[in-house]
């Protein structure tokens, strides 16, 4: 199936053209046939003689419905504009145009209507010349009669050849469908509708409501009004949707790939080919370009306030200027969008299309300092709308896999990857030379502590998750319980340290469990940090604070309560250990804690077997 919208200015016979061709009404409302006037977008179909499928989207030409328009047409990617010949190039001719234009369309036939109301080749001639140098530039031209049917033939064949030129959508990819009309069908529930540019729904699919986030079942499917089990782009698709309320939904909301999308409130873009105002009458001159682009003309001229129109939604935007052609929009709502997305700005005050834009960043950095604005229009100047992941990952330094893919960029091979996270291996280097002399700096002011606590080191370098320091390690790091050393962990003590400790063990190798008193060590110039060190390095057993035994005590003091009767008391433990209480109380806990003793209800310990 194709899709193909139309355009043009209000009643020049874009409704009776859809109709003639498809024998069906686009015009759906009681208030579009009395009023004979396309309000909303309409949908058609029918076969070509040469096979495939046409779906229309009719859109309303009324420069009141503008925005229809623009819902209808976003996602759609060949056009049918519709001139007629008795009244020719009209100021919506233009604006849809302009819109068509911005939203780079570069299919479609122009098609001159009520060629039996005037000789059609006067607006014929007009409309190809204001189309010149637009996106529709190379489009062929036909002239019909929706009255009496004349060139109608010319114009399926036309059709026929025009869909052959499509690009073949990527059936593979994520599903974004924009929605432009949401409804209830009794005893079905919720039903929207669509243009699926990309991608294929199935029955039975979960997808993902943006905004918002909340997952939706496909309980139906329909196209052309016909239930399918599967719709492949591109198509006209009404989706059933489970667990979903008519009021949680409506035009511009989008159903996703789960996962698969980021959504934004902020982008950076850049401004593309606009049509030089002022024009309409047709009176200018050929050697001024009538499509100019963005670029030289200051951004800055936009106003602060517009309405981004992207796929079926409609958004209004703040506009900041960045600078050259680069524009950050601050969004009213989110929207799931990637690089390279088409888009346009609308003014509804003046009710114009200053801008269209190609979506540069749609996670772009938070703009603090002053000049920072400028600097990022310089970054933003290198980039052309084509996501790059390679170029994307050291821009960022890194990044989350899935945010990459989302933001519809490709994963660089040449990545370094841990828990999710791509990290540009310039980066590490960079990051990895500072870790390697910070924790060199850390080792040298900290000679007891056993290198830098995983944390530090992980703010030290900038690091956005822990386990990123991992990839910072190299062969000259290593990271051993939680902390980054400088090569193997150092296991040695400094030597005055282990003098002290000597003699502490000279002293308890006499009287195993006397352990040294809190005068006796700090006598030796040992504190906290260096009992720790010597703990650390195997050179002493901590049994309890402040209570320090040979390694091995333990298994000693094991062994000679194996000679008292079982069970025994606190008071025959100590004397077996020749102890006193103060050591005696925290060993036979130390024992009870590794298992070693048992202490029973009356208050005695007995050995475990
Ligand atoms: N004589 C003649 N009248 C036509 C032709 N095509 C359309 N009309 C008439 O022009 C008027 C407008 O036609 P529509 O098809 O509603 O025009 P439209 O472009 O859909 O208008 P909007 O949707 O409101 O923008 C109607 O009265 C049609 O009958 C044609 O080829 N010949
Ligand atoms: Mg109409």
């Amino acid at each position: 199936m194709h899709v193909i919208a139309t355009a043009g200015h209000v009643d020049h016979g874009k409704s009776t053209l859809v109709r003639a061709l498809t024998g069906m009404e686009p015009d759906r409302w009681a208030e579009e046939r009395r009023r004979g006037m396309t309000i909303d977008l309409g949908f058609a179909w029918t076969a070509l003689p040469t096979g495939p499928t046409v779906a229309f989207v009719d859109v309303p030409g009324h420069e009141r419905f503008v925005p229809n328009m623009l819902a209808g047409v976003g996602p759609v990617p060949a056009v049918m504009f519709v001139v007629a010949a008795d009244e020719g190039w009209m100021p919506q001719s233009r604006e849809h145009l302009e819109a068509l234009h911005a939203l780079q369309v570069r299919h479609g036939l122009l098609v001159v209507t009520r060629s039996d109301l005037m000789d059609p080749e006067l607006a014929r001639e007009e409309a190809l010349e204001h189309l010149a140098g637009s996106s529709l530039d190379q489009i062929g031209a036909v002239c019909v009669s929706g009255r009496t049917g004349a060139g109608l033939d010319q114009l399926r064949a036309a059709l026929g050849s025009l869909v052959t030129e499509l690009p073949a959508p990527d059936v593979e990819a994520d599903v974004r469908l924009w929605i432009d009309r949401a409804f209830t069908i009794r005893g079905a529930g919720t039903v929207v509708t669509g243009t699926l540019a990309a991608g294929t729904i199935h029955v039975g699919d979960e997808l993902e409501l943006a905004p918002g986030g909340r997952r939706v079942g496909v309980r139906g499917l329909q196209s052309l009004g016909v239930p399918v089990e599967s719709a492949p782009a591109v198509a006209r698709v009404a989706v059933n949707l489970r667990g979903l309320p008519l009021n949680a939904v409506r035009r511009g909301h989008a159903l996703l790939t789960p996962g698969a999308w980021l959504t934004t409130r902020t982008i950076d873009v850049r401004l593309s080919a606009v049509a030089r105002h002022g024009d309409i009458s047709g009176q200018t001159d050929p050697a001024v370009p009538r499509y100019v682009s963005m670029s030289g003309r200051a951004a800055g001229e936009l106003p602060e306030y517009v309405v981004l129109h992207v796929g079926a939604a409609a958004v209004p935007a703040r506009v900041r200027a960045l600078g050259g052609d680069t524009v950050r929009l601050g969004l009213a709502q989110p929207l799931p969008l990637r690089i390279g997305d088409r888009a346009l700005l609308r003014d509804p005050g003046t009710r114009s299309i200053p801008a269209g834009l190609t979506v540069l960043d749609v996670a772009p950095p938070v703009l603090r300092r002053r000049g920072a604005a400028a600097a990022r229009a310089a970054v933003l100047s290198t980039m052309d709308g084509v996501a790059d992941g390679t170029a994307e990952l050291r821009r960022r330094g890194f990044v989350r896999r899935d945010e990459l893919i989302a933001m519809g960029a490709p994963v660089p091979a040449e990545a370094a990857q841990v828990g999710g996270w791509l990290v540009d291996p310039g980066l590490l280097a960079q990051r990895a030379d500072r870790l390697v002399a910070a924790v060199a700096e850390h080792a040298a002011a900290n000679p007891l502590e056993p290198g830098m606590p995983l944390e530090t080191a992980r703010r030290l370098t900038g690091m956005p998750d822990a386990r990123l320091v991992e990839l910072l390690l190299g062969s000259r790091l290593t990271l051993v319980e939680g902390r980054v050393h400088l090569g193997e962990p150092a296991t040695g003590i400094p030597d005055a340290v282990r003098t002290a400790v000597a003699e502490v063990r000279a002293e308890l190798a006499r009287q195993p469990f006397a352990a040294p008193e809190a005068h006796r060590l700090a006598e030796l110039g040992l504190g906290a940090k260096q009992l720790a060190a010597a703990v650390r390095a195997g050179e002493l057993l901590k049994i309890a604070d402040g209570i320090y035994l040979a390694p091995g005590a333990d298994g000693e003091a094991a062994e000679r309560l194996r000679s008292l009767p079982s069970p025994f008391t606190l008071s025959q433990a100590r004397q077996a250990l020749d102890t006193t209480r103060r050591v005696a109380v925290p060993v036979m806990e130390h024992l009870a804690r590794h298992s070693i003793t048992r202490r029973l209800p009356d208050g005695t310990h007995e050995l475990r077997s």
